[in-house]
Formats: C-alpha cells, sequence, structure tokens
C-alpha cells in the first residue's frame, strides 16, 4: 500500500484527561507536544504530506484521529465512537474529510458504534475487531460499504484489549507482528507472524508507511526480530500517549 497524505491533530491541554486505564501517571503535556513534533517529522521523512488538525479543548482523546474515521485512497468511513466522552470528534474529520473524497463518504449509524482502531486493513481486506468500542452492528455496517468497493471484510473477536490494533499490526509483505492475545485466531492463519514479548506488547501498535515500519521508542526485541525480517525501521518516542492507552497508529489517518 502506497501511502501519500496524513491527518494528525495537535493534542490539547486537556489530553493530560485522555481516557485511561494504563495505571502509568498522568502524561507531560509539554512532552507530548514534543513528541507529536517528532511524530509528524517521521511521518514526512517515510514520504507522506501531513495536514495538521488544531487542538480541540473540549476533546481530551480528540489527537486520536484514527479512531473517529477508517480512510482508504478510494473512499472514507466517518464512525460512530463507542467511548461517551469522544462522540462527537468525528464532526470535525468529517468535514476534512469532504475535500479528499468528495461523494466517497459513508458514516456508520446507531446503534452500530465502531473506532478506527478496531480495523486493520491488509491490502484489499479489512479486519474488524469487536470490543467495547466496536460492536457487531458497526462492524457488519462498514462491511457493507466496502463491499460496495470489491473489498472485504472478517469480523474478529477478542477480549482483554482496548482495539484490535491494540495487540495486532499488518506490516506489509503477507506479515503480522502480533501479541499473545491474537496470535492464535484462526482468521490471521495464513499470515507470516512476528510474535510480540509479552514484556513488549505495547511495540504491536506499529505502523508501515511505505518503505519503513514506525515502531515505539524502548522496544528492543521488537526492533531486533523486524531488522532480522529485513525490515526498514524508525522509531518515535510516544511515551505521553501510551498513558492515555494509545500509541503510534491511533496519532494518524494515512492514505
Ligand atoms: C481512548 O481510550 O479512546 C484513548 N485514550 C486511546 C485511543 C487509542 N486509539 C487507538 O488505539 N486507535
Amino acid at each position: 500500500m502506497k501511502f501519500e497524505k496524513a491527518i494528525v491533530k495537535k493534542p490539547s491541554k486537556k489530553m493530560v484527561n485522555g481516557i485511561s486505564t494504563a495505571d502509568l501517571g498522568k502524561p507531560d503535556y509539554r512532552t507530548a507536544l514534543k513528541q507529536h513534533k517528532n511524530y509528524i517529522k517521521t511521518l514526512k521523512e517515510c514520504g507522506v504530506e501531513i495536514e495538521v488538525l488544531k487542538a480541540d479543548e473540549n476533546y481530551p482523546d480528540s489527537m486520536f484521529v484514527e479512531d473517529p474515521a477508517v480512510v482508504t485512497d478510494e473512499f472514507a468511513i466517518i464512525t460512530n465512537l463507542g467511548a461517551e466522552s469522544r462522540k462527537g470528534e468525528e464532526k470535525e474529520i468529517k468535514s476534512v474529510l469532504k475535500k479528499y473524497y468528495s461523494k466517497n463518504i459513508h458514516e456508520i449509524k446507531y446503534p452500530g458504534t465502531l473506532e478506527g482502531g478496531d480495523v486493520m486493513q491488509v491490502e484489499d481486506h479489512f479486519y474488524i475487531g469487536v470490543s467495547d468500542r466496536t460492536n457487531k452492528d458497526g462492524a457488519k455496517q462498514f462491511i457493507n460499504y466496502v463491499e460496495k468497493y470489491n473489498y472485504r471484510g472478517t469480523i474478529v473477536e477478542f477480549e482483554d484489549i482496548l482495539h484490535l490494533k491494540t495487540g495486532v499490526a499488518y506490516i506489509g509483505d503477507n506479515t503480522l507482528i502480533v501479541t499473545d492475545t491474537l496470535i492464535d485466531k484462526e482468521e490471521f492463519e495464513d499470515f507470516n507472524k512476528i510474535k510480540i514479548n509479552e514484556s513488549e506488547k505495547y511495540a504491536a501498535n506499529c505502523i508501515r508507511i511505505n518503505d519503513y515500519v514506525i515502531l515505539p521508542k524502548g522496544y528492543p526485541d521488537t526492533k531486533k526480530d523486524l531488522l532480522k525480517e529485513g525490515f526498514d525501521i524508525k522509531t518515535v518516542d510516544v511515551s505521553e500517549y501510551k498513558k492515555i492507552d494509545g500509541g503510534l497508529s491511533c496519532l494518524s489517518l494515512r492514505f
């Protein structure tokens, strides 16, 4: 998959109150801003042009732009967020995406809920996690939309993680990087799998952009494993986002 653009959103001061189960303390806002700038720089180095949206003090989690929409080079699907405090984030994203997609924008509607973190694209196939944030109705609406464009969808059920992509990433070349929770899923049996150590499971939320896999900084075993498999790596420190359950993929929409 070739990516040309990415949308990111500056974190607001309220990000320190983002939803969290991590038990790692509150993020430091100034460090988070520095890390965000560095994230943007790294995406640019991978060859994508960036649109940066303004911070929004009404939504502490709104820099996690991956959740209110799913984008491809042909169409966009605006989601219906499952988390109460995040409902409404999709309005701005929808107006921004209109300029890129004109008519090819669709919306997940109540009673369906879906968050982009639960959607993993593998070429023309989507894996949709059913989680506390995404329900079956939302997943089915999503599949109906993508089938119009000749894409296919598979629902994946799991427990214990926030989103599907908290535990798995597609990094190209038919390869998944995957944690214990998802490694034995039959939906993934035809992939090459790189298993993540339990102690480095946060690194499962990584992204492949053009020639590079971007990994969170501080996960040396995962980095070694990927280098051994021949992937080119860049690392970005996202420690402040980890404190509010977010990671590398959540911070951008890539298309
Ligand atoms: C939330 O709980 O919604 C945020 N604190 C973290 C969202 C992370 N997003 C993602 O994994 N796609």
